[in-house]
């Protein structure tokens, strides 16, 4: 029941993961055929990106049917061959669940328009006319979440955008048909579920405008309908459904009490919390400050506190920018900084989340200005800033360190054309350093991170201590150094990880003595060091006597 513990969840994202007919566009055959790199890596669980049909306005989140596969993906034979190509390798399959809101393309709104959420105009106004919205609210993906639909005489509403219509969670009928959908897939033999913004889900009674911040023009319609009085009803009733299934709950503005009651009373294994990637970031999505290590120490502390439930622990995905370019230093310690934060996720409890590519630090792609712009959150996120009054050279920054896109760009597999991801033109552009960082390069250096990542994951199969041991979060006031001591019965494991591009002292307040005898586990000093300009190895940092 509780196999995920002592796994690692490998995140697919199909459109950029392998394209297996030559149209450009990744799809499930291809991801057949590179099964493989997922079992040498060991990872426990594949969590697939939605392949069902969809508009792929927003790339498979906004699903026009619940119980097939998109053309572009292939067809539901192809997902039953991938489901049952990962079990012969050991690995179970998790499909991503898009349950707040559908497709506007889903025949249930032309159908069952009742189980979409609808208000009339505001009191004094007339439909359409502008400031006739019922709430301030804006959608994720820019403009309104309200769209006026003169037939019915109501608003609509999309908290993403007016293509995303939210279903009405409050009706029986809704829920229903959420739950039929896990038992449809659960019967097809998949293992888990990923519940997409499931936090969403439970709308308030009455909806209220909410506050607007300088420089927006609407309030965060998100923010203000999370975690819902309802939410651990309706999350229960979907475990109900799925008997023991991997429910993994995508869950913004989430905190520890509520993570710890959709987990207790709710049913969900583990919440995606995303407190940790709004540390560089915020408070809008594109304004970029540094992360303050002391910042992520007291996350860790929040989080890893075990009245928080069992964590799910992420620095990479679809959404957010590339880790090696986001946390790591690529210019000077490219291979050896993306491990020491592959080491530092790692070494904390709870189940780690590996994206694709990042097992070989990919880095953010180059955005030259705003045509590069492919993801609809980012061009969303520019137009409305710039007509906030912001700067768009500085937007434009920001999205170069944090926006959607660099997470897709397509795996570079290998040093041939367009990274091997395709025979064909890809979708978006492969990554300009595929030529020389790829898995093929990486696998037969046994000094890259991507043999670190294969390390990890075997190391929390053999080291019971870093599944279930204990965690103190050491050093909090060091701005430089991350620290954590893992300890169970008798067993205790250290990690020390210097976050510096500089030479840097072991850190006085952890003795060393100690640890004198101890077995080093993994240490990232053998990673290659493949930073530019090459660092001098007279001072290049060495493990001193721990991991
Ligand atoms: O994302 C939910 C979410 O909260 C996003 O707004 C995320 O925080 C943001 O994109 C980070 O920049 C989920 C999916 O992961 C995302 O791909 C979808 O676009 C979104 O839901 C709508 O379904």
């Amino acid at each position: 029941m509780t196999w995920w513990r002592d796994a690692v969840v490998y995140e697919v994202y199909p459109r950029s993961f392998a394209d297996g007919d030559g149209d450009g566009v990744g799809d499930l055959r291809g991801l057949l055929g590179r099964l493989d790199h997922l079992a040498w890596l060991g990872v426990g669980a594949l969590w697939l990106c939605p392949v069902y049909p969809s508009p792929q306005r927003d790339h498979g989140y906004d699903v026009a049917a619940y119980d097939d596969v998109d053309p572009v993906f292939g067809t539901l034979a192809d997902l039953d061959a991938v489901v049952a190509a990962a079990h012969a390798r050991g690995i179970r399959v998790v499909l991503d669940v898009v349950l707040n809101h559908t497709s506007d393309a889903h025949p249930w709104l032309r159908d069952h328009p009742e189980r979409y959420v609808w208000r009339p105009p505001r009191p004094g106004f007339r439909g359409g006319e502008p400031g006739a919205e019922p709430t301030n609210w804006g959608a994720a993906f820019g403009g309104s979440a309200w769209t006026w639909d003169p037939g019915r005489g109501r608003y609509r509403l999309g908290l993403f955008s007016p293509w995303q219509p939210d279903l009405d969670w409050s009706r029986p009928d809704v829920r229903a048909a959420a739950a039929d959908v896990l038992r449809f897939w659960r019967a097809r033999g998949v293992d888990g579920f990923r519940l997409d913004v499931i936090t969403l889900v439970a709308k308030p009674d009455v909806l209220r405008d909410g506050p607007v911040r300088p420089g927006a023009r609407y309030a965060d319609g998100v923010a203000l309908c999370v975690d819902g009085p309802a939410l651990v009803d309706h999350v229960r009733g979907l475990r109900d459904a799925c008997g023991d299934a991997l429910l993994i709950g995508e869950a913004p503005g989430v905190t520890p009490a509520s993570a710890a009651r959709l987990t207790a009373q709710g049913g969900l294994d583990m919440v995606l919390q995303f407190e940790h990637a709004e540390l560089d970031r915020w408070p809008e999505r594109w304004r970029r400050r540094p992360l303050d290590l002391r910042d992520l120490k007291r996350w860790a502390r929040r989080w890893q506190d075990p009245g928080a439930g069992w964590p799910a622990l992420f620095l990479g995905n679809h959404d957010q920018a590339r880790v090696a370019s986001r946390y790591g230093d690529p210019g000077r310690w490219h291979s050896r900084s993306a491990a020491t934060w592959a080491v530092v996720l790692h070494a904390h409890r709870g189940t780690p989340f590996l994206f694709q590519g990042d097992e070989i630090a990919m880095t953010n792609r180059p955005l030259a200005g705003p045509d590069d712009l492919v993801d609809v959150e980012g061009r969303a996120v520019l137009a409305e800033a710039v007509a906030g009054g912001a700067d768009p050279e500085e937007v434009l920054d920001g999205l170069r360190a944090l926006g959607r896109d660099h997470a897709r760009v397509p795996v570079s597999w290998d040093g041939g054309p367009h990274g091997g991801f395709t025979t064909g033109t890809p979708w978006t552009p492969a990554h300009p350093e595929a030529p020389h960082r790829n898995v093929a390069a990486e696998r037969a250096d046994r000094s890259s991170v991507l043999h670190v990542h294969r390390d990890l994951v075997a190391l929390r199969r053999a080291e019971p201590a870093l599944v279930d041991g204990d965690v103190t979060v050491l050093l909090p006031d060091d701005p430089v150094v991350y620290a954590l001591r893992r300890r169970l019965g008798r067993t205790e494991l250290l990690l020390v990880a210097s976050t510096t591009a500089d030479p840097h002292p072991w850190p006085a307040a952890v003795d060393p003595a100690p640890w004198a005898g101890a077995q080093v586990l993994l240490t990232t000093a053998r990673v290659a060091a493949d930073g530019d300009p090459a660092p001098d190895p007279a001072t290049a940092p060495t493990a001193p006597t721990a991991p």
